[in-house]
């Protein structure tokens, strides 16, 4: 049992850099639809071609998260805001979000002293409602496996605060939390029963926001006919992209034959914010499959899938000699 948790951890967190870095390659919030077969051309063939497929922003800050969450043995505010900013600053060319940067460079000049004082500025005050926050939450899900949900959501909550203070933002990620929380408990071998997994999620999602679990059930209920992809949309703002994550991993792999490569294909065609959402739905898939059901080619290719192994088993270990 605990061999088999462990696969799921690294399915995840390495699940999320593949769908980061093939997403990375449509990424283009102009569009609103990719045909399948244009996806499947370069995630089948093409990308053999190339030498690596770089990560972006989001690996780059589930990384520091991570990381923070093991050096602290929990959250620590002022260190996670502190390696998120170094991060940016090492290397600027992960393609982050307009107006987050704005955060690093007044987290950095005062020291990091107030971690969410920054974030709560951004919009004149409102805070972002960018999907910055539930791209990178996954370790969150991974390092609470074993407590209770209110914990899970208190610490996405203060994770995201980092960057993301308005509710839509933090409801992202705790979103995307409980989606990957879940996922870890199923089993890829039995049927998965989508509508059990919304009404979980509505069940937790109560008191703070109800609306995008009910809105992924009417999209699932009308998946054959409705165009799929005009379900919420497919854009940077966390009430988009989010929920299209969890539709696209649900309604694929719901499909018993169906594969992690199909879940990340089907998200990708989606279109707009695909490293995002292909990231987030890798995330949920991988931990559904496990790493050993994860394409061999995909992680050869991609930067930064080495890493995340290395850190899912730190993960594991963590909450195995923590939690028990
Ligand atoms: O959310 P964030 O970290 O960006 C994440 C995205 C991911 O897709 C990455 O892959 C990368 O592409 O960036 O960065 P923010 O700058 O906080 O938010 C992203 C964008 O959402 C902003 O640049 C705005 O365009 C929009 N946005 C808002 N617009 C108006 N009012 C976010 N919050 C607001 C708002 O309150
Ligand atoms: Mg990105
Ligand atoms: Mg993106």
């Amino acid at each position: 049992a605990s061999d088999r948790l462990r696969n799921k951890f690294r399915g995840c967190l390495v699940g999320a850099v593949l769908g980061d870095c093939f997403g990375a390659n449509f990424e283009d919030t102009a569009l609103r639809f990719i045909s399948l077969e244009k996806v499947r051309k370069f995630t089948r063939e093409r990308y053999q071609k190339q030498e690596v497929l770089l990560y972006t922003n989001d690996t780059a800050m589930t990384r520091s998260l991570a990381d923070s969450l093991l050096s602290n043995g929990g959250f620590n505010g002022t260190d996670m805001a502190k390696r998120f900013a170094e991060e940016y600053f090492n290397d600027q060319s992960r393609f982050y979000g307009g107006h987050v940067p704005d955060v690093f460079y007044k987290l950095q000049m005062s020291n990091y002293t107030d971690p969410e004082g920054p974030a709560n500025q951004q919009f004149d005050g409102s805070g972002s409602y960018g999907n910055g926050s539930a791209m990178r939450v996954t370790p969150v899900a991974l390092f609470t496996h074993n407590r209770s949900i209110k914990e899970a959501q208190t610490l996405a909550t203060k994770t995201s605060r980092i960057t993301h203070t308005h509710p839509d933002g933090i409801n992202g990620a705790i979103m995307q939390m409980l989606a990957v929380r879940e996922s870890l408990m199923l089993n890829a071998d039995q049927d998965l029963d989508v509508f059990a997994f919304l009404d979980k999620m509505l069940i937790y999602m109560e008191d703070i926001e109800h609306t995008l679990p009910t809105n992924i059930t009417a999209a699932m209920e009308g998946m054959d006919e409705v165009e799929k992809n005009s379900a919420f949309g497919n854009g940077i703002v966390a009430i988009e992209a989010v929920p299209a994550a969890v539709m696209a991993f649900l309604c694929i792999a719901r499909k018993p034959n169906n594969t992690f490569m199909d879940v990340i294909e089907y998200a990708l065609s989606l279109a707009g914010d695909t490293d995002t959402v292909g990231s987030m739905a890798g995330a949920i898939a991988g931990c559904f499959y496990g790493y050993n059901l994860l394409p061999k080619g995909w992680i050869e290719k991609c930067e930064g899938t080495t890493y995340a192994f290395d850190q899912a088993d730190k993960l594991f270990d963590y909450v195995m000699q923590h939690d028990k």
